[in-house]
């Protein structure tokens, strides 16, 4: 494997970082998680500019254009060979003193790891996931806007080690008003009377790339979409719910704290969708040659 690290490939063994980087110091950095099906990067201008987003959220200059990423990315993916995998790219505000103060970072560092990805057990996808509401609470869009890919998932971390320590994979964020926000990592949808309905960003939800695909296909079906506000009471009285993120992709919800959603199978709706959203990743993002 080869990784590429301002501008040089390195050896897995050999790509390293300082431990004066304030990405590992303080969590200051920000990071995307894109896929790449049958050698096409799936939505990598939705990635590439949600990245320069993230970046101008945490006032964190890129040093490099668009261009420059987009270039580096598919030559990371050519050199791994990537047919079907796994894209990490991740900017540091790069190496300085001890110290918050990223003024003592003269320049950011970019990481590009290309590999594969483990999925959710192909069971998941069939029969469906089961979630748990977590005590930790989504952060405050006024404490670090969740809109923000940032190094600093512990607030996520916390959930997820929650949810895995009464046997669950994934799990419901609440916000600090209540409000269903998202899972550890990836957005929720549910479906009532023959509407969509998800979190606003603003509720706590980070804006995803496949959430964003889901609406599309949802608009190309006739299917229209809500974003709003919602309660644990609505995704317990939903016909259908799904998560969706570009590791998990899209998997049917059916089951949040013990309560059986809909049917308690995945739903037809949700089956179109994740039929329309594979079709969509086959033929949608631009190819690696
Ligand atoms: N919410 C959060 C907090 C996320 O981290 C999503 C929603 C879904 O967004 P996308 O753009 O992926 O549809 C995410 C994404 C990993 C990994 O390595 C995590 C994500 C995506 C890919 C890999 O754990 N989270």
């Amino acid at each position: 494997m080869e990784i590429y690290i301002d501008g040089k490939f390195y050896p897995k063994a050999e790509a390293k970082i300082s431990v004066f980087d304030h990405g590992l110091l303080y969590g200051d950095g920000v990071f995307e998680g894109i896929r790449v099906y049958g050698g096409r990067i799936f939505k990598f201008e939705e990635h590439l500019e949600r990245l320069e987003y993230s970046a101008k959220g945490i006032a964190l200059r890129l040093a490099w254009s668009r261009a420059e990423i987009a270039a580096a990315t598919i030559e990371t993916c050519r050199r791994n060979k990537i047919i079907n995998g796994y894209i990490r790219l991740v900017v540091t505000r790069g190496e300085g003193d001890l110290g918050l103060s990223p003024l003592n970072c003269p320049k950011p560092s970019i990481i590009i790891i290309a590999d594969t990805i483990k999925l959710y057990p192909d069971e998941f996808y069939e029969n469906g996931i089961k979630l748990i509401t977590v005590p930790t609470r989504r952060v405050n869009p006024a404490a670090l806007p969740p809109m923000v890919k940032s190094l600093n998932y512990l607030n996520n971390v916390l959930a997820k080690i929650e949810a895995l320590h009464q046997g669950y994979h994934e799990c419901l964020l609440l916000n600090d008003q209540g409000y269903v926000a998202e899972c550890s990592g990836d957005n929720l949808f549910l479906l009532h009377r023959g509407r969509l309905f998800t979190p606003a960003s603003y509720a706590g939800a980070l804006v995803g790339i496949t959430r964003q695909a889901i609406i599309e296909i949802a608009a190309a079906q006739n299917l229209p979409v809500v974003e709003t506000n919602l309660t644990r009471y609505d995704v317990f009285n939903a016909d259908e719910s799904f998560i969706t993120g570009s590791a998990a992709e899209v998997v049917p919800v059916i089951e949040l704290d013990g309560r059986t959603i809909g049917t308690g199978k995945p739903g037809v709706v949700t089956g179109r969708l994740l039929k329309a959203f594979r079709e969509k990743v086959t033929i949608d993002g631009v190819m690696i040659d």
